[in-house]
């Protein structure tokens, strides 16, 4: 019997201590400050699990893409909203250091006219933030730009000759809009890692995300665009789950981008099963697309023991789904998008990237 063939090498690793600045301490989940869950010591739990992999450090990056994906105006309000709410005093007014909203400027609200862009730094918060879980802390901005520069050098690996490389990126980025910031997410690092594919010469990018919850944001930034496909399965946001608006299966792109996106809403409780065939799904999809690269947003709270989402997958599932990426044959770069149960989150990581490496 001939033996089998070797395990490949393992994916490099792309990651930064920067992303480590950003503490969100708290989320205000229905008016109640709850401990934050996207946690520091996800990327120490995530860099334990990937020892025998080759570790590279983020290398630093012009804006240029980031601001392909991004309004200006989100860019600078996160790159100065901390400093701003320290030097004027909400400090020792309100008795804490986070940026929060607590007014939005909704269709609602408007209704029609034709609003003045509010003075007042806490009014202006929620014309980006969409959510009061999503707080900007000292050090978050740092972060969230060290999380795209450790995406933007995974893709210059794979533009470079890797098969595929993985960017630990922290703080999230997929529910980040060309505007709007929230989820836990500030900058959409898989949308900014599509781009770049697309600048190096691929002609059509997917981007596959297989976290628990719908990528809206990464819809957002795609949704009329034919060269990058988005597919996304994800707990049913008709259930009642975030992102609450997004992520039904009727989505499926507008104007040149119809049909170049595909939701997979899944029903609680879905395990490996019919997890790993919707990611088999997608993957077909992207293949009959005619990708030539791929961009995997990986969120590990799918699993079993996550506690934001009610879906019971396995490593042996993430394992299954990174085959089924892996097969396409594709450059890919891997992005880190959620997964908050420090105890298994590594190993889930871990497992997806031994499937799409071994492919
Ligand atoms: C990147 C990512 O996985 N973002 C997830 C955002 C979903 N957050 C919704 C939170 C719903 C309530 N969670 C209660 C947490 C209490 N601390
Ligand atoms: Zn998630």
């Amino acid at each position: 019997m001939p033996n089998p063939a070797p395990p490949a090498d393992p994916i490099p690793v792309v990651w930064s201590p920067a992303t480590r600045l950003h503490v969100p301490r708290h989320e205000v989940w229905l008016g109640v400050p709850t401990p934050g869950t996207e946690v520091p010591e996800r990327v120490d739990e995530i860099l334990g699990a990937l020892g025998d992999h080759d570790l590279h450090e983020a290398v630093a990056h012009g804006d240029e893409l980031l601001r392909v994906v991004h309004h200006p105006g989100l860019l600078e309000f996160l790159e100065t909203a901390a400093a701003a709410w320290a030097r004027e005093g909400y400090e020792e007014v309100v008795g804490q250091d986070r940026v929060v909203p607590y007014f939005f400027e909704t269709p609602a609200l408007v209704a029609g006219m034709e609003p003045t862009p509010p003075a007042a730094l806490h009014a202006r918060t929620g014309q980006y933030c969409y959510d009061t879980m999503t707080l900007v802390g000292p050090g978050t901005w740092e972060a969230a730009r060290a999380a795209v520069d450790a995406a933007l050098t995974a893709v210059d690996l794979v533009v470079g000759g890797q098969r595929a490389a993985y960017a630990l990126c922290r703080p999230p980025g997929h529910h980040v809009t060309p505007l709007g910031y929230g989820g836990s997410c500030y900058l959409n690092n898989a949308a900014v890692a599509a781009e770049a594919l697309r600048a190096a010469g691929h002609e059509r990018v997917a981007v596959i995300d297989v976290d628990a919850h719908h990528g809206n944001g990464t819809q957002a930034v795609f949704w009329e665009r034919p060269d990058v496909l988005y597919g996304s399965l994800h707990v049913d946001p008709a259930a009642g789950w975030f992102p609450h608006l997004f992520g039904h299966a009727s989505e499926t792109g507008a104007g040149a981008g119809a049909g170049a996106t595909r939701n997979r809403p899944l029903p609680e409780g879905t395990g490996d099963g019919p997890w790993v065939e919707a990611v088999a799904d997608l993957a077909d999809w992207a293949a009959a697309g005619g990708a030539t690269a791929l961009v995997v947003s990986l969120g590990v709270d799918a699993a079993a023991d996550d506690p934001e989402s009610p879906l019971r997958v396995t490593a042996d599932g993430y394992e299954r789904a990174g085959r089924a990426l892996g097969g396409l044959g594709l450059p890919s770069v891997m992005v880190q998008e959620g997964g908050y149960h420090l105890p298994t989150l590594g190993g889930l990581v871990a497992a997806y990237l031994r499937g799409h490496g071994d492919a």
